[in-house]
């Protein structure tokens, strides 16, 4: 019997929407829990390292978005069966993930000048350092993370470049990051992702 899923994160998207592309991609149904803000401190206390997304596999609780998935990518078909692949498209994956925390760290700055400081970083290190480097070794590898084979490492690089465009409140890739982009634009036309999509919640990051 396939297990139950049940996938528990709040109501934006950040570093769960890859999985719940994940999810769509390989239509496997789950259950999409968002935690309420009032809840939240009791939640906590029940999950590991008191942190979202925590995905429960019948019994058993992942944590760590990376890992997730990773593990629903096997599931779907999107992880190369070799390893050194496979590790590859992982450090990508942690790469992509680091540039969020860099553009969450900007976006909940409190500090007027300490976040104007955070958006010059951002828009003359960062962005460079980041989609630079993935914008060039995707140009080396051909039309995905992982050359002509889409794997999950594009959908976690998709989905969570959904969610740092809701941050930064307009499109990044389109100008200056053209690989980027078709990966960006493949995947949403997906036509599973396209449907989740066009259904998901009205998330605003
Ligand atoms: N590296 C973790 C990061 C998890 C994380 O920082 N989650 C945040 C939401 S994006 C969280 O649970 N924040 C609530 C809190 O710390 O109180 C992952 O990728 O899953």
């Amino acid at each position: 019997m396939a297990p139950v899923y049940k996938l528990k994160f709040f109501n934006f998207m950040g570093v769960a929407e890859p999985i719940r592309y994940l999810f769509a991609f390989g239509g496997i149904s789950y259950k999409n829990i968002e935690i309420e803000d009032a809840d939240w401190p009791d939640v906590q206390k029940s999950v590991p390292f008191g942190k979202l997304p925590v995905l429960e596999v019948d019994k058993k609780v992942l944590y760590q978005s990376v890992a997730i998935s990773r593990y629903l990518g096997k599931l779907v078909g999107l992880l190369p069966n070799d390893d050194l692949e496979a590790a590859e498209l992982d450090a990508i994956a942690l790469t992509v993930f680091d540039f969020g925390t860099k553009v969450h760290e900007w976006y909940h700055e409190q500090d007027k000048e300490k976040k104007l400081y955070l958006q010059k970083e951002l828009e003359e290190r960062w962005c460079p350092r980041y989609l630079g480097d993935l914008e060039e070794i995707v140009k080396q590898k051909g039309t995905y993370f992982g050359g002509q084979k889409l794997s999950w490492a594009d959908l976690y690089f998709v989905g969570i470049m959904e969610s740092i465009e809701g941050m930064w409140g307009s499109k990044i890739l389109e100008k200056q990051y053209p690989s980027l982009f078709t990966i960006y634009k493949h995947v949403h036309e997906i036509p599973a992702i396209e449907t989740y999509v066009s259904n998901r919640p009205h998330y605003k990051y």
